[in-house]
């Protein structure tokens, strides 16, 4: 059979699969497995911690999703891209995570891939990154505080889709165009379509440079040494629709030579646009984009923790290729950079490695888990292939515990799947996404629990607690603005402006009543000046859209016109003592202004 036959093949089986499944779905054939003595392998007794952070995405939710492993819990949600009143983020206009949300476009996101702030090349446990590719955004979370702190539109792209940290220091964030669109933005000539690499200031997020890429830009990923940005590419037809997007046999592994891209900004080898300097590969003395061959439209791109290889996993392909970063710029050919191309089932969407020589690749077709051994696989010994473990169902990413750092675990792994059928009870026609757990820490994969998220995790990181709890501070420090404790007080600042001062401590705000008249524009500075950890408070009026969560130490502060007249009482949304409901004042909004 020829290579182009197979491949066709291959493409229809995935095509077929991706129909038989929906049909499949009407009809559950359930499945589940031997119970054992799995269930202590995932226990975490009452008032233990779990040893892993899990981040997951939130995709269309628009945030990151925090996890305990083993034991699958939920331990908090970060919302990023869109509201959420629970913790006081972005849900009141007036407000600074409102604003700073509003100002960088709409209050929603689809979020994919978390990514973890590095030193030497391990967790430092200090920040996280997230894209937002409906809307060509990136935002910092800090994790000492497990918030947003920062959130930018990229300009020259669209669909932020892959993004990495460049290793081992957190050099760059790196963040991939997945959609070719005109630069400078605002025409529909597709001649002057193109994707972007975009390298951005790991703290402002800030554009320092753009590379026009080939193609188009996918997954992402660096070599450990920061020398290269690499990204898969799907689309080097260029091509604007599904059936051109699949017309070549082959598409690419990007490599950007980062040393190259910097030494050609010194040199000035760059155009502004849009604010943003941009590389023109085609226009560089120095070679700065390299494109390896691999069969066509790729998806994962994923390096191994010795830096030695860079993967890019098949998709339409049941073969992974292992690209040798050694030999990037030292070959003619860049098809002599492959040092293998093992096949390892039907529709490879991801790799991840245990740091003990084995990469774990997802297969969403067949719904499994494969694991292969990389130097058998190069060295062509037919039994690279160790295990394989089914999952329910439809596997895309997958990730091992600390598998993008130079020092893997090796000790669970996630699959996050697509469709969870038949798993949970049913909460109408769409049903939860699943994650599976496996312990991978053996030569066999045990498939060890199952675990819904709501719509839809893509990609997942991890921490050891023991990296990242000591790093999350018990209680705020007080801000600048802070309202001291005796500092309760209502200011005229104008005509039509008053400044509203006030403490909340338990259970009891600085101030019973304020009055307004109707029509100032009011801002409120509330200080929680509690100095226990876990002690927060919320701030509510009632009829007026307002409603503010304090960690302890923390200072908020709102601006509303008060338009609506008459008593407006104020109240605490977190439970906070016995007197609670108690904590409460009225704000007097004087009629006719
Ligand atoms: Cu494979 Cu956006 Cu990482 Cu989804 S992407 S699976
Ligand atoms: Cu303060 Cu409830
Ligand atoms: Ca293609």
């Amino acid at each position: 059979m020829s290579k182009r036959t197979s491949q066709l093949l291959i493409l229809g089986t995935f095509l077929a699969a991706g129909l038989t499944l929906s049909v499949a779905c009407n009809t559950p054939s359930k499945t589940t497995q031997a119970g054992g003595d799995l269930g202590s392998r995932t226990y975490v007794p009452v008032g233990e911690w779990d040893k892993y952070y899990a981040f997951l995405s939130g995709g269309q939710s628009g945030g990151v999703y925090v996890y305990g492993l083993p034991s699958g819990r939920l331990i908090r949600s970060i919302p990023v891209y869109e509201p959420r009143a629970g913790y006081g983020y972005a849900n009141v206009p007036g407000t600074e995570s409102y604003e700073r949300l509003a100002a960088s476009g709409p209050m929603w996101g689809d979020t994919h891939h978390p990514i973890l702030s590095e030193t030497g090349g391990d967790y430092d446990g200090k920040r996280l990154w997230i894209n937002d590719k409906a809307n060509s955004r990136i935002a910092r979370v800090d994790l000492s505080t497990f918030e947003t702190k920062a959130i930018v539109k990229i300009p020259n792209l669209q669909a932020t889709h892959g993004i990495a940290v460049i290793s081992p220091d957190t050099s760059y964030i790196i963040a991939n165009g997945e959609f070719r669109a005109e630069i400078p933005a605002g025409s529909v000539d597709v001649d002057s379509y193109s994707s972007v690499m975009a390298f951005l200031d790991p703290m402002t997020l800030e554009t320092r440079f753009e590379v026009l890429m080939p193609g188009n830009c996918d997954i992402a990923d660096s070599s450990k040494d920061g020398r290269w940005a690499f990204t898969t590419m799907y689309n080097l037809e260029g091509a604007v629709t599904v059936e051109g997007m699949i017309q070549r046999e082959e598409d690419g592994i990007g490599a950007v030579d980062i040393h190259a891209a910097e030494a050609a900004m010194e040199r000035g080898e760059f155009t502004v646009i849009d604010g943003v300097k941009v590389i023109d590969p085609s226009a560089t003395t120095e070679k700065v984009v390299y494109v390896i061959p691999v069969p066509k439209n790729p998806h994962g791109c994923d390096v191994t923790p010795d830096g030695k290889y860079v993967m890019g996993t098949g998709k339409l392909s049941p073969t992974v290729s292992i690209i040798d970063i050694s030999k990037i710029d030292q070959v003619e050919n860049l098809r002599d950079a492959i040092a293998g191309q093992p096949d390892v089932g039907l529709g490879p969407l991801h790799t991840t490695f245990d740091g003990r020589g084995n990469a774990y690749t997802s297969l969403f077709v067949d719904s499994q888990i494969v694991k292969w051994n990389i130097e058998k696989a190069i060295a062509g010994d037919p039994t690279y292939i160790v295990d394989r473990v089914d999952i329910h169902y439809n596997v895309g990413h997958t990730q091992a515990t600390l598998a993008e750092t130079m020092h893997p675990t090796g000790e669970y792994l996630l699959s996050l799947n697509k469709l969870s059928k038949d798993q949970y009870l049913p909460v109408g026609p769409t049903m939860p996404e699943a994650q599976e757990l496996i312990d991978i820490s053996g030569h066999k994969m045990t498939l060890l629990s199952s675990f819904p998220a709501e719509p839809e995790p893509h990609d997942a990181v991890f921490m050891l607690a023991t990296d990242l709890a000591p790093n999350v501070i018990q209680t705020e420090e007080f801000a600048i603005n802070a309202v001291p404790e005796d500092g309760s007080r209502v200011e005229r600042v104008g005509p039509n402006e008053v400044h509203v001062y006030m403490t909340a401590i338990r259970s009891k705000y600085g101030l019973n009543e304020f009055t307004v008249k109707q029509g100032d524009k009011v801002t409120i500075t509330l200080t929680n000046i509690e100095t226990i950890r876990d002690m927060s408070h919320g701030f509510a009026i009632e009829d007026y859209g307002i409603n503010m969560a304090l960690d302890p130490g923390q200072t908020r502060e709102v601006t509303f016109i008060a338009d609506k007249p008459g008593t407006h009482w104020y109240y605490c949304t977190w439970f906070c003592s016995a007197l609670h409901l108690e904590m409460r004042g009225r704000m007097l909004v004087e009629a006719g202004g």
